[in-house]
């Protein structure tokens, strides 16, 4: 049942889960398709023209998300058990309305459009994935954030008896997982919260039930199953940065130019892959869209801005 735990869908704007079966569809196909059923034309941003849908069972069965275990396989096995409903989102900092709300409060009549989107792993495999979410902006404009909001911190649900990996003596995350983003960065039209996937509502272990997508960035910062939003004035610390500094920043964004200190960035896996095709191909700046965001970071130096 979908009421209540995720925006109501157009059909109109859902393309037939058997499209997706079609293992080897092109995005050129489904760009027809898009234009079809009246999507925005944002939906095509940064995609290659060799880009193909990821298959859907290695874009929920292939995840990061370290709450329930660090093998790949551990979120698919183990998200069950995290109850979405109810689901409450405090609010806080630098914003006009503040407080609790229902998560289905905050998504009333907004539409949860489809954005297939280009998907970087720091560690260097990506995937294409057709996302269902609402614009960022949309959701956030709605708390009134103050003009002392320089940045938005979010973070996840803290749950140990339903999350395996918060209880594990082996993790030393501080958790909850935190992530941010600058205000102008969470404006941008590319910034979405993530609701569903392959039309359908968003799994668990992709984030129910709802994550953040931010296509230029490397995939930790989309943090997952959001319970609070905080609007502050300073660059809050994201997990990752906490973990190990000298490895992941703030910012993120993909960049073929700067390597992670333990392996080169300008290239990447493209999933699915094998020993045998790696189906490896080159890193583009910004993941591909930086049309789309780059002016956000004129006169910054990206190799100190990782
Ligand atoms: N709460 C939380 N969010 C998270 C993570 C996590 O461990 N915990 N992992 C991040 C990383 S490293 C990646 S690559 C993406 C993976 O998203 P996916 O599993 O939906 O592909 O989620 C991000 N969000
Ligand atoms: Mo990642």
């Amino acid at each position: 049942m979908l009421i209540g735990k995720s925006p109501k869908i157009p059909t109109s704007e859902i393309t037939s889960e058997t499209t997706y079966l079609n293992r080897r569809k092109f995005i050129g196909q489904s760009a027809a398709l898009i234009a079809g059923s009246g999507l925005l034309s944002s939906a095509q941003a940064g995609l290659q023209p060799d880009d193909e849908i990821t298959p859907e069972d290695i874009v929920t069965q292939f995840n990061n998300f370290y709450e329930f275990g660090t093998d790949k396989s551990d979120p698919f096995e183990n998200a069950h058990a995290m109850t979405t409903d109810p689901w409450t989102v405090n609010v806080s900092g630098e914003a006009k309305k503040t407080g609790d709300f229902a998560f289905e409060d905050i998504i009333k009549g907004m539409t949860a459009e489809e954005r297939i989107y280009r998907f970087r792993c720091v560690e260097a495999w990506s995937m294409v994935v057709p996302w269902m979410g609402i614009p960022l902006k949309k959701i956030l404009e709605q708390f009134e954030p103050t003009g002392n909001a320089k940045y938005v911190e979010f973070k996840t649900l803290v749950r140990p008896d339903e999350m395996p990996g918060q209880s594990s003596f082996f993790s030393s995350i501080d958790w909850p997982y935190t992530e941010g983003l600058r205000m102008d960065e969470a404006y941008n039209p590319l910034s979405i919260m993530v609701t569903g996937l392959f039309g359908k509502e968003l799994p668990n272990q992709n984030g129910a039930p709802w994550r953040l997508m931010v296509p230029w960035k490397y995939g930790f910062k989309s943090v997952k199953s959001i319970v609070s939003i905080r609007f502050v004035e300073k660059e809050p610390l994201n997990t990752w940065q906490q973990l190990q500094a000298s490895e992941y920043g703030f910012y993120a964004n993909v960049n073929p130019a700067v390597s992670h200190p333990r392996w080169s960035q300008a290239s990447e896996r493209r999933l699915p892959s094998t020993l045998f095709n790696t189906n490896r191909r080159p890193t583009l700046p910004f993941n591909g869209y930086a049309e789309e965001v780059a002016h956000l970071y004129k006169g910054m130096d990206l190799k100190k801005f990782f």
